[in-house]
């Protein structure tokens, strides 16, 4: 009898196991082969985020509209809006400027079975061509963009988004009460410890993303979601010290 064809085991994240010094966080070949074990086990909520996403698309998504995914990676997002899309003259297009993410994307992409085309485009969201959109996603992506560009491009976002366009915000953020931080901060640890990280992993990848990733307060987020246009902001995910934002930009 022919055997199931078994699907490959999910390559696991030991990238911070090693004894030597890993130098700054990067997107590279190595991050990418080990990405969809990397994020689940280390972003409290994003399995729930993502299918949510396929939620919110289907909500927003408008017929001769354009969809983006800013910072796709693999492509876990993009398939997410592109099943929540169900106008066939709608584009979908995800974006990520690590050359190993986009590579792997395609794959991904290649494997699904929706019939949307998906383009994928190898380059800094910050020179990416926006119009009519209807649903933007930037799913952890902000957080790497450095802080002093960031209201710009949520300007763009909301100036080329379509009356009632949507952006979907994912963060990790900062609390203005140091306690409140502490307490935040630990309970992630915990969650990365739950899923198999060890203690040395944990604060070796945080010395790596220091300067990498930068987190902003949820009212800063706010703030720059309310100025550049969007009259409506709400909260609909939180774990920890990981949300999920929704913008609306007025009808
Ligand atoms: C998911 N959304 O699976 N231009 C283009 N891409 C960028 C830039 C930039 N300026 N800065 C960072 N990236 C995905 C997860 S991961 C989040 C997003 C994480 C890309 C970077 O190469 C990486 O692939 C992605 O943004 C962030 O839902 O690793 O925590």
């Amino acid at each position: 009898m022919p055997s199931t064809p078994k699907r490959p085991a999910q390559a696991q994240d030991r990238l911070f196991t090693g004894t030597q010094e890993s130098g700054e966080f990067r997107f590279d070949a190595a991050v990418a082969r080990v990405f969809p074990d990397m994020i689940r086990r280390s972003v409290p909520g994003y399995t729930t985020i993502i299918p949510m996403i396929e939620v919110i698309t289907d909500q927003y998504a408008r017929p001769g509209s354009n969809c983006y995914d800013l910072g796709c990676s693999l492509g876990a997002s993009t398939l997410a809006m592109r099943h929540g899309i169900n106008h066939r003259n709608c584009t979908l297009t995800g974006v990520d400027n690590s050359p190993a993410m986009i590579e792997r994307a395609e794959h991904h992409i290649a494997l699904d079975d929706h019939s949307l085309p998906v383009s994928l485009r190898c380059e800094d969201i910050l020179h990416t061509e926006l119009q009519q959109a209807s649903v933007t996603t930037l799913n952890f992506t902000l957080q790497f963009v450095p802080p002093d560009r960031r209201t710009d491009l949520i300007r763009r976002i909301a100036g080329a988004s379509i009356p009632g366009g949507a952006l979907i915000l994912s963060e990790k953020i900062r609390f203005e009460s140091d306690a409140e931080q502490a307490i935040q901060t630990r309970l992630h640890h915990e969650f990365k410890r739950a899923n198999g990280y060890s203690s040395l992993e944990i604060s070796r990848k945080r010395s790596a993303l220091e300067r990498v990733l930068v987190p902003e307060t949820l009212a800063q987020h706010q703030d720059r979601l309310h100025a550049a246009g969007f009259s409506e902001v709400i909260v609909w995910y939180q774990c920890f010290n990981f949300v999920s934002m929704l913008a609306i930009k007025s009808p």
